[in-house]
């Protein structure tokens, strides 16, 4: 079974959203809110941090991650784009110039796009008089990004699935020499949380899961999340780097709080991230507390 990383990029109200939520599998993960900006009357919520989904396609899995639209999420954009195999542009036909938009994500992704790893599908084509396909194929020419442009609809799945078929088809068959990417193996960093330490907080009443994940974005120990869990967490981990990078403050501690049964605690700790699913009638007080003393004393 392989598996695959497809970013899907593209400007606000190009569907991103849309386009992940109509391929996923399962029960999508997205992080919309409600927009604020009194400038945007398109639609009601837009993307903060990411969407994230997975699709099953004959022997491979594909984890699918869309961008945040508005460029003040923009930091976002490096986190995904470096866990990238591929990427989908959607263009917005009905923006007022597609073309630039274009030219700035592929002046953005250029250390990312290959003609062997981009893809660009044309949304919105029904909202706006029709401009033929061969001027996008060429404005992607002019502009270095692939030759392989469509038509699609973000809201059909069919479309979806055959954009991510085509690029993951290029990418595995290139049409010319090219670079491999690079598979970097895990590489097992110094453990600070012991497994005594795990097998403590494991034990624990309100604990229903918990992860370890390293500095360098790794996986270190896992017990009883799933795949979806298991990358949302990594993500979480990241986004706390990232904010610490920008904010120059340092993250101690987040609580993430569910709707239903299930909250998140996560904790920085020397260059790791643990992060623990408990039942959300339990206080995070208390569980802080515990950890707090497994992590001095065990
Ligand atoms: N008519 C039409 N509507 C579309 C098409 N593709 C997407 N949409 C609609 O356009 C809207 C796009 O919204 P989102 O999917 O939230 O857009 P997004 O790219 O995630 O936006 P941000 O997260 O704000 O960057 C949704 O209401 C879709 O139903 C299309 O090809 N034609
Ligand atoms: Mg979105």
């Amino acid at each position: 079974m392989k598996s695959y990383k497809v970013i899907v990029t593209g400007p606000v109200g190009a569907g991103k959203t849309t386009a992940v939520q109509a391929v996923t599998d399962t029960a999508p993960v997205s992080t919309d809110t409600a927009v604020s900006d009194m400038t945007r009357c398109r639609k009601a919520s837009t993307t903060v941090a990411m969407d994230y989904g997975v699709l099953h396609l004959e022997d491979k899995t594909i984890h699918i991650y869309g961008t945040p639209g508005q460029e003040r999420f923009d930091f976002m954009w490096d986190i995904l784009i470096s866990k990238g195999d591929a990427l989908i542009l959607l263009v917005d036909h009905s923006r007022n110039n597609p073309y630039r938009d274009m030219q700035h994500y592929a002046e953005y992704f250029a250390k990312f796009i290959r003609p062997h790893n981009t893809i660009i599908g044309i949304t919105h084509y029904d909202q706006k008089e029709p401009r033929a396909i061969e001027i996008y194929r060429q404005w992607a020419n002019e502009l270095n990004i692939t030759s392989l442009v469509f038509f699609i609809d973000a809201r059909a799945k069919q479309d979806i699935v055959f954009l991510i078929t085509q690029v993951l088809e290029i990418l595995n068959n290139p049409p010319l020499a090219h670079h491999t990417p690079t598979i970097t193996q895990s590489v097992s960093a110094s453990q600070t949380i012991t497994n005594t330490m795990l097998a403590k907080m494991s034990e624990l009443a309100s604990v229903i899961d918990l992860s370890i994940i390293n500095d360098q974005g790794e996986i270190l120990h896992a017990k009883g999340i799933n795949t979806i869990e298991q990358e949302t967490m990594l993500l979480l981990a990241q986004l706390t780097t990232q904010f610490e990078a920008v904010m120059k403050m340092t993250v101690q501690k987040v609580l993430l709080k569910g709707k239903h049964d299930h909250n998140v605690l996560l904790f920085k700790e020397h260059k790791q991230a643990l992060s623990l699913v408990f039942d959300k009638r339990y206080s995070p007080q208390l569980l802080n507390q515990q950890v707090e003393d497994i992590l001095q004393w065990a």
